[in-house]
């Protein structure tokens, strides 16, 4: 008779595809269920938050979830900081985890639901008579609530009969947003007239758009209005029509495409959460700008919004649209009156930085030339953030993935890599990552070079340094000894997981990347550019960061 974890493998597997992991004893029983019985496929990580934050990486590059698998114990503890991540970012994923039997703990023990509990996580656990049953309602709690959930084996439970495994019903998904209130219509009422009258209007999009898959309809908005466009960090690429869009918004924006932004006397801003960056602490827009938010969130996100709708961004930007039509509103001509391309210019950096290395902006740029184009880019989290985010256009948003950036987390960067490429089998995979995150995730590049082999890029950023730190606490006199990370030979440490090795000097010496790409992917191995790159040029996010304190 199949086994519990025969029913848990079954049940999951006609929901999901993938599984990523480290095996042990609370969850061998259900590995080999999954290995032997079901057609889903494992990918082995080596370290368990590598399993949790691919399955993170995939959800945000294929919208399609993913499971993460652990065993009891220290196996579980060690998902907790991307178990964070999932919730904080709001990823649906699934982590599998073997726990104490059914008898109660042993000495080797933890409170494992208290656990989960404390970073925002449900746990359901299976039993000898429902495991099916449960697994299918997890899967459809983590869809409703876009959460990741823990589904927890008991110990004895793992190799017990269970009986014919059960049908299910498919997981039905229905999130359910409450009506439109009289008083939200009066607000979508006063948003069209505010367009309606605007001179200099501005339509920002955030990630929630993306999913809402409101970019056409922004489109026509942006088009019918005459509006400017700007995304976020997290919604880069979602607007059709790059001739009017000032980017991305915030301290990763261009400064022409801030003043513009700042110019504006209209912002409606759709499915983002406003977070500081965004916000450039308060000074995105200026004074007097009346700014609107359409978003799920139950109330608006910052104290700058004058209006708010709560809903979903493509029904309510088509119901801008039809009422701006209706009422026969003519498109402002400002986007005609600016110089957009100059606007969204970076500084094009010096070659090298005051001390002689590598000046990252130069680099960034000239990797932006360089990259393939069909390209995920993942990243770490650090100081080095802005290169990528500044430099390196993105198709879409389910093209920059940034595994870590919810829960301020560094060294989730390598372990986003093998979910981000089995998600995405035709991309290039480019992790961006600095060399504190980078080492911190050191086990994982082993994962990465494995999983992405010839389509997987790892650009380091090898400052010698906690780049973040020392811009945040060393220019405040602060012993900078804590700060300093002996140089490592990244492009060596790479070659050791059979990648290709490159270290980066200079801009020319990333002419490697030409010839990587003139060869094919089955031709060629992992390639890890280990960029010396100077410390001392600061990224303007990060003195905004330091401004604000
Ligand atoms: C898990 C974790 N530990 C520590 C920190 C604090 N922290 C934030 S950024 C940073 C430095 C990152 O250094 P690196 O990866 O080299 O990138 P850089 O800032 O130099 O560009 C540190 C230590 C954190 N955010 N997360």
């Amino acid at each position: 008779m199949p086994s519990v974890s025969a029913h848990v493998a079954a049940t999951l597997s006609r929901s999901l595809d993938t599984v990523f992991g480290v095996m042990g004893n609370g969850n061998a029983y259900f590995l080999d269920a999954l290995e032997r019985d079901t057609a889903a496929r494992f990918v082995a990580v080596r370290h368990e938050a590598a399993g949790v934050a691919a399955a993170d990486a995939y959800f945000r590059a294929s919208g399609r979830i993913a499971a993460a698998t652990a065993t009891y114990g220290a196996g579980f503890t060690n998902t907790l900081t991307a178990l964070a991540e999932a919730v904080q970012a709001r990823t649906p994923l699934v982590l599998l985890v073997g726990d104490e039997p059914t008898s109660g703990p042993r000495p080797w023990g933890v409170d494992q639901i208290a656990l989960a509990d404390g970073v925002g996580a449900r746990t359901y656990s299976v039993g000898h008579r429902d495991a099916a049953a449960t697994v299918a309602i997890a899967i459809e709690h983590a869809h409703t609530y876009r959460v990741p959930v823990v589904l927890a084996i008991p110990y004895d439970l793992a190799t017990r009969d269970a009986g014919p495994i059960p049908a299910t019903a498919d997981p039905v998904p229905d999130p359910q947003l409450p009506p439109r209130t009289p008083f939200a219509e009066a607000v979508l009422d006063g948003i069209v007239a505010a367009l309606a009258g605007a001179r200099r209007p501005v339509l920002l999009g955030g990630r929630g758009a993306w999913l809402a898959g409101a970019g056409a309809v922004l489109g026509d908005l942006a088009e019918a209005t005459g509006a400017l466009t700007a995304s976020t960090a997290l919604g880069r690429g979602l607007f059709p029509d790059a001739r009017f869009d000032l980017g991305v918004a915030g301290g990763f924006g261009a400064p022409g495409a801030m003043a513009l932004v700042r110019e504006a006397d209209v912002a409606v801003v759709f499915g983002a959460a406003l977070n500081q960056f965004t916000m450039r602490f308060g000074e995105l827009f200026a004074p007097g700008a009346r700014v609107f938010q359409v978003d799920v969130a139950p109330t608006a996100t910052h104290p700058n919004v004058g209006g708010y709708v709560r809903g979903d961004a493509a029904e309510v930007a088509g119901e801008i649209l039809r009422r701006f039509r209706a009422r026969g509103a003519r498109p402002s001509d400002w986007r005609h009156s600016v110089d957009v391309a100059a606007a969204r210019q970076q500084e094009p950096g010096a070659g090298t930085g005051p001390d002689g290395r590598l000046d990252p902006r130069s680099a960034a740029q000239r990797l932006a030339e360089l990259l393939p184009e069909d390209r995920v880019v993942v990243s770490d989290g650090g100081h080095f953030l802005g290169w990528s985010n500044m430099y390196w256009p993105v198709a879409s948003p389910d093209r920059m993935i940034m595994v870590g950036t919810a829960y301020q987390s560094i060294g989730l960067g390598f372990p986003s890599v093998p979910g981000a490429a089995v998600a995405r089998p035709e991309s290039t995979i480019v992790l961006t990552t600095g060399d504190g995150g980078g080492l911190m995730a050191l086990a994982d590049l082993e994962t990465a070079v494995r999983v992405a082999g010839g389509r997987g890029i790892a650009v380091v950023w090898n400052d010698a340094q906690y780049g973040a730190e020392v811009n945040n606490y060393g220019v405040k006199g602060l012993a900078l000894d804590p700060m300093l990370i002996p140089e490592v030979d990244f492009a060596a440490v790479a070659r050791g997981f059979g990648a290709e090795g490159v270290v980066v000097r200079t801009v020319a010496d990333l002419d490697a990347v030409a010839e990587w790409t003139a060869r094919s992917p089955e031709e060629r191995p992992f390639l890890l550019l280990d960029l010396r790159v100077s410390g001392a040029v600061i990224a303007p996010f990060w003195q905004e960061i330091a401004h604000a304190g």
